[in-house]
């Protein structure tokens, strides 16, 4: 089976009509009929032992304007990330060889900004033709697009735009206020139809529910076309942002109907309402992030889902088990935007251990 996707409305079996009880129903079936069915799903479009790997550089950091309660990069929080203007176009480009040289195909661009000024447009379109030529698919996150950016990025050689709805609709306004849940499926909407992969997902472990990880789902399967990549980021804690200390957790989740949660390593009880024991400590289980990675390969099956921020905090079986559940992608080099991912030698390393191949 080729891993290359075709265009989606020619496979057959993609369902954009989930209902939240169906994906409920899966993210709570016992965790071994789960995998399997995820697995099984997965070999039936990609080389289960594939991985694509893209790279992240941050081209425009710090100082958002947004209020992101996870974001290291929002002006609203004291993190120690200084703001620093747009990146010069060589930089980038050097940046992009170093990728390309350590085994990247995507080299993604990121941006902390509301949104793109009409000004910044030129240097964009620029990185992404320097990037595209040396042989590299083109990826950037830059915020809210208009259609005649994303059209101009289109035209440039963009191939994807990343662009997250990082959880449920009712839990969004709890974890942004500064733009809404419309205003995310509307950049989505110009992406799309200036002709741009979608690259969409989330984050766990901000404090939402089972029921908020299951709407996510419901709302990234049931778009008009699935992205054709889907990143699930585990939230990294950074001090100074509204989520660095769970403790700190947002509080009108907190009911026993949808108990909030947030990652730990430690082995507690899981608090994801999946069969956790009554009164365990509200720490995201990592099996219960194990679990979202396996329904979003069930609910998305061409897609490519990303196991993306967060791999700093978990271990190689836990990297193992997503890989089981049918991620098929990373963030590879040793920063994501501004925090630390794991060296490129230590995932060739974990890569060879489980017998992965890196996508060409
Ligand atoms: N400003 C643009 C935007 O928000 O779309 C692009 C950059 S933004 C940093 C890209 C994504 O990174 C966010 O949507 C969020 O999902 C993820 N992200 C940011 N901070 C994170 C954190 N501390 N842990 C996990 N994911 C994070
Ligand atoms: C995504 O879903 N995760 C990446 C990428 N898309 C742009 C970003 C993760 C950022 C983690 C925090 C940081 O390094 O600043
Ligand atoms: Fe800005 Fe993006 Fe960070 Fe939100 S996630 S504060 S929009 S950089």
């Amino acid at each position: 089976m080729p891993t290359a996707l075709k265009k989606q409305p020619q496979i057959a079996g993609l369902r954009h009509d989930w209902t939240k009880q169906e994906i409920l129903s899966l993210l709570a079936l016992p965790f071994s009929d789960l995998l399997f069915r995820a697995q099984t799903t997965h070999r039936q479009h990609f080389l289960a032992n594939e991985v694509q790997v893209s790279t992240l550089l941050s081209i425009k950091t710090g100082g958002c304007a947004e209020d992101c309660a996870y974001c290291p990069q929002s002006a609203h929080y004291a993190t120690g990330v200084k703001a620093e203007k747009l990146m010069d176009t060589t930089a980038v480009l050097e940046a992009a060889r170093r990728a390309k040289a350590s085994g990247a195909s995507r080299f993604c661009m990121g941006a902390a900004w509301r949104e793109p000024k009409a000004r910044d447009i030129p240097a964009l379109t620029a990185m992404v033709e320097g990037v595209k030529s040396l042989g590299l698919e083109t990826c950037m996150t830059l915020g809210m697009l208009e259609p005649s950016q994303a059209l101009a990025l289109k035209d440039a050689g963009l191939d994807y735009y990343n662009h997250n709805i990082d959880t449920s609709e009712e839990f969004y306004g709890e974890i942004i206020t500064t733009r809404t849940y419309q205003d995310r499926l509307d950049t989505l909407e110009n992406v799309r139809a200036a002709g741009m992969k979608v690259c969409c997902g989330g984050i766990l472990g901000m404090g939402e529910s089972v029921d908020d990880r299951a709407g996510m789902l419901l709302t990234l399967a049931n778009l008009p076309e699935h992205p054709e990549s889907v990143p699930i980021n585990l939230l990294v804690k950074v001090e100074g942002t509204k989520l660095a200390d769970r403790t700190s957790r947002i509080t009108h989740h907190d009911k026993q109907a949808s108990k909030p949660a947030t990652f730990s390593g430690e082995a507690s009880g899981s608090s994801s309402g999946l069969g956790s024991p009554e009164g365990s400590e509200q720490n995201l289980d990592p099996l219960d992030f194990v679990r979202t990675i396996a329904v979003a390969r069930i609910l998305m099956p061409v897609s490519y889902v990303r196991l993306s921020a967060g791999r700093e905090d978990m271990s190689d079986e836990m990297q193992a088990l997503c890989f089981l559940a049918g991620a098929n992608s990373v963030f590879y080099g040793e920063k994501l935007l501004t925090t630390p991912n794991p060296a490129a030698h230590e995932d060739m390393r974990l890569f060879a251990r489980l017998g992965m191949r890196v996508m060409g």
